[in-house]
């Protein structure tokens, strides 16, 4: 579907349009009564959500790169059917390939609150189905408003049980690393993926120091990321999602990764609501299954 086809059958006007970004990717740029919003077509990929009058609530890298087939350094990356390292076969990409892949536009409306709408679903194709055999047609449908709302929908429409791993890989704009404290995982166990991968439990709030990788298992909480810098908490609320990670990749890792920028890793943090480790999901033929979160800011307590 061309620019002018996709904007004539799914642009609103005023509200929501569709341009070409770098890279020559398209983007959906949404801004309405409440908030504004850019998704790329490619990994149906949210870059960017600030609400009227607030700072950015979603971190995207200054120096993210934007090619087909590569993933965007920041907003919300979708890691699905996998998360990580592929369980049997460690040549397919980490964290599956729904990130980097084309979504078709499905469904764009306005809604009566005032929010925008807009629905994608993955286009499965030879190179898709080559990793991954399953009749599993996935779909993401996105509320941009006061709040921001994803709900990732994954369906068995075959006759065989898939086990799925995901996550909304999500990267958090917040003031300064040493301004930040994240609450709701005290007393969680953890997988601890720095050095000697180690299983260990949260005892206080999160306070990030040095690099921090770590899969919190059956945890379905509220995440609050409390930003003393900006004066406001993000609340992470979260359902269909037993594992939360937390990461940060600081200096050393950032720099190797090339796309973060000098010290970038300081104004983000990785709050990810995910099914992973232990806490992956056995989707039995005819089920659906949902992942959903929902991300609001508050004041500081
Ligand atoms: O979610 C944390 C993590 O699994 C880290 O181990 C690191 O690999 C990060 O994801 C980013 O991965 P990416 O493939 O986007 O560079």
């Amino acid at each position: 579907m061309t620019l002018a086809e996709l904007n004539q059958r799914f642009g609103i006007s005023n509200h929501l349009n569709f341009t070409e970004i770098a890279g020559g990717l398209i983007a959906a740029k949404i801004h309405n009564a409440h908030a504004s919003a850019s998704i790329a077509l490619q990994g149906a990929h949210l870059m960017t959500y600030q609400p009227n009058g607030e700072e950015h609530v979603i971190w995207l890298s200054k120096y993210a790169k934007f090619a087909e087939g590569k993933s965007i350094r920041g907003g919300v990356p979708i890691c699905w059917p996998w998360f990580g390292a592929n369980a049997t076969n460690a040549k397919l990409p980490g964290h599956g390939y729904a990130r980097t892949v084309m979504w078709q536009v499905l469904e764009t409306k306005d809604l009566p609150d005032g929010a925008t709408f807009i629905s994608f679903g993955l286009v499965e194709t030879d190179a898709t189905r080559a990793q991954w055999p399953n009749q599993s047609p996935v779909k993401i449908e996105m509320t941009i408003g006061k709040t921001l709302r994803i709900e990732l929908i994954t369906h068995n429409t075959g006759k065989q049980a898939f086990v799925l791993g995901e996550a909304l890989h999500t990267y958090f704009h917040i003031s300064d690393v040493a301004q930040m404290t994240i609450r709701g995982l005290e007393g969680c166990g953890y997988l601890d993926k720095v050095g000697e991968p180690a299983s260990r439990t949260q005892k206080d709030g999160i306070v990030i120091e040095s690099e921090v990788d770590r899969i919190y298992v059956n945890t379905t909480a509220d995440c609050i990321i409390e930003d003393r810098g900006l004066k406001r908490a993000i609340r992470i609320r979260k359902q269909g999602s037993n594992s939360t990670v937390v990461w940060n990749p600081w200096t050393e890792k950032a720099d190797k990764m090339g796309d973060f920028g000098h010290e970038g890793h300081r104004g983000m943090v990785c709050v990810e609501s995910a099914n992973a480790a232990d806490n992956v999901i056995m989707v039995e033929p005819g089920e659906t299954h949902k992942l959903v979160v929902v991300y609001s800011v508050e004041a500081l307590k």
